[in-house]
């Protein structure tokens, strides 16, 4: 029998192992436990949840796919399993895990030096050091290769002149990986808090991700060591494949935004009576159940193949945007959906729809817009470039 109430309608379950039912499980219980009680409160009041980071670092979720440093070493499905569940209680949580394992530990892991590896990897894994990555700036986010912060090498040092915006997690980061154009071509710096010439600021008044800290980076002459670029990172190439990891786990992350409105809707559906009945047995209000349960269960498959490939090592970045594109665009109509169904209380953050659905506003818009995959996967289609 389909569970509906999850929904998990073509034993989704059952395609997974016992370690990744297992991890999926776990995290789901700190959501249900530590994050749901406190999230709505965060979001009205614009307040991220830091207090619940060094419990999520307890659970091995910074860095899971890593078998070194003190990570986990999970595979693929059970790294997506994880932020499913984290997305579940907000986007912001499962943001600021995105950019601390996809975003900063991956690229120090891929690029960096054995000394850049050992002093930030296991920190970080425990959460006692934060990242964050910048590489939009001002003049337009979707053309990174268009880059204006620059780094000019001057002895054994290099000095970069720039700003970088809409950076999660920026005035917390401990760290911030900064790309920057040199004469060879853009490279990853790590900028350290407290760096003569680094300055952060945070951005207030965002209706999206309230629970999330967004912030810009300002690099006024800021001079840091040749010891903090990272040694094999060379071209653009390098934060796009960071985007790869991030763009993966918001593929599944949405899927748990989408499964926390379906459930509330559905219950709420059965309950209210209106015209002498619960609207669920309403005819339209079904058909748009039906449609929730469609798209989230074609969303499941999709991320679960790409998981296995990914797993395989043979996951292209072209499929990973069809699926960013396709599940938050299922997750942002499912919660659009959700809060319609909740009549008035659905504008209230008493129902989780409402902030979902506006947390997922940026995430349609981050690591890529809608457009910008849509263009990705037209352009593996076609073969030209139509950006
Ligand atoms: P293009 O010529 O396509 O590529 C340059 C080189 O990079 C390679 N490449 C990739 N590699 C790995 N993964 C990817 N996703 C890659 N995309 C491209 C490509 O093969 C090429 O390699 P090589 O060896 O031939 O040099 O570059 P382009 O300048 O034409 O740009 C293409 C475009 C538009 C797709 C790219 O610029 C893009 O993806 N734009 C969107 C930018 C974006 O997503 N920014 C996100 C910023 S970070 C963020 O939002 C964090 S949110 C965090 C949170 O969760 O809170
Ligand atoms: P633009 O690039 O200016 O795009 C404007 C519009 O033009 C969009 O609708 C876009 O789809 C469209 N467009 C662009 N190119 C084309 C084209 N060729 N054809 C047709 N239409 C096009 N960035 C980081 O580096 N690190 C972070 O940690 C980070 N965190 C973020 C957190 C939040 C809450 C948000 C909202 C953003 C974050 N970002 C981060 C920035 C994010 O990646 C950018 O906002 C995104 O890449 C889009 O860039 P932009 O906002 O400058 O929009």
């Amino acid at each position: 029998m389909p569970d509906i109430e999850k929904p998990d309608f073509y034993a989704f379950d059952a395609a997974l192992s016992d370690d990744e039912r297992q991890v999926r499980d776990t995290v789901a219980r700190f959501v249900d436990d530590r994050a749901l009680p406190v999230i709505a409160d965060c979001f009205e009041k614009g307040r991220f949840p830091r207090e619940l980071v060094t419990e999520m670092a307890g659970l091995g979720l910074f860095g899971p796919t890593f078998k070194d440093y003190g990570c986990a070493g999970l595979n693929n499905v059970a790294y997506g399993l994880i932020m499913q569940e984290l997305e579940r209680g907000d986007s912001g949580l499962r943001s600021f895990a995105s950019v601390q394992s996809g975003l900063c530990m991956y690229p120090i892991h891929r690029w960096g030096s054995d000394e850049q590896k050992e002093r930030w990897l296991p920190s970080m894994a425990r959460a006692e050091l934060i990242g964050c990555f910048g590489l939009t700036e001002p003049g337009g986010g979707s053309d990174p290769g268009n880059m204006k912060t620059t780094a000019r090498r001057d002895g054994g040092d290099w000095v970069i002149n720039g700003a970088k915006t809409w950076i999660t997690n920026g005035t917390i980061a401990d760290v911030a990986l900064v790309w920057a154009m040199t004469e060879h071509g853009v490279r990853g710096f790590l900028v350290e808090k407290g760096t003569v010439g680094f300055s952060t600021r945070e951005i207030e008044h965002k209706f999206s991700l309230r629970a999330s800290i967004t912030s810009e980076l300002f690099l006024d002459d800021c001079r840091v060591s040749e010891s903090n670029r990272l040694p094999t990172a060379e071209g653009l190439a390098c934060p796009l494949g960071c985007l790869t990891q991030a763009r993966y786990g918001i593929a599944w992350g949405a899927i748990g935004a989408a499964m926390a409105c379906y459930q509330e809707a559905l219950s709420f559906a059965k309950e209210r009576v209106l015209f002498g009945e619960p609207i669920a047995r309403k005819q339209v209000v079904q058909i748009r159940f039906a449609e929730m349960v469609r798209r989230i269960t074609a969303a499941q498959f999709l991320v679960l193949q790409l998981g296995r490939l990914k797993d395989a090592g043979v996951m292209h970045h072209a499929q990973v945007s069809l699926a960013k594109w396709n599940n938050v665009r299922m997750a942002l109509d499912v919660a659009r959906e959700a809060r319609d169904l909740l009549g008035a209380g659905g504008v209230s953050v008493e129902f989780c729809p409402i902030r979902h659905a506006l947390n997922l506003e940026s995430v349609i818009t981050y690591e890529g817009t809608e457009t910008i995959h849509q263009l990705i996967v037209g352009r593996e289609i076609c073969g030209e470039a139509a950006f």
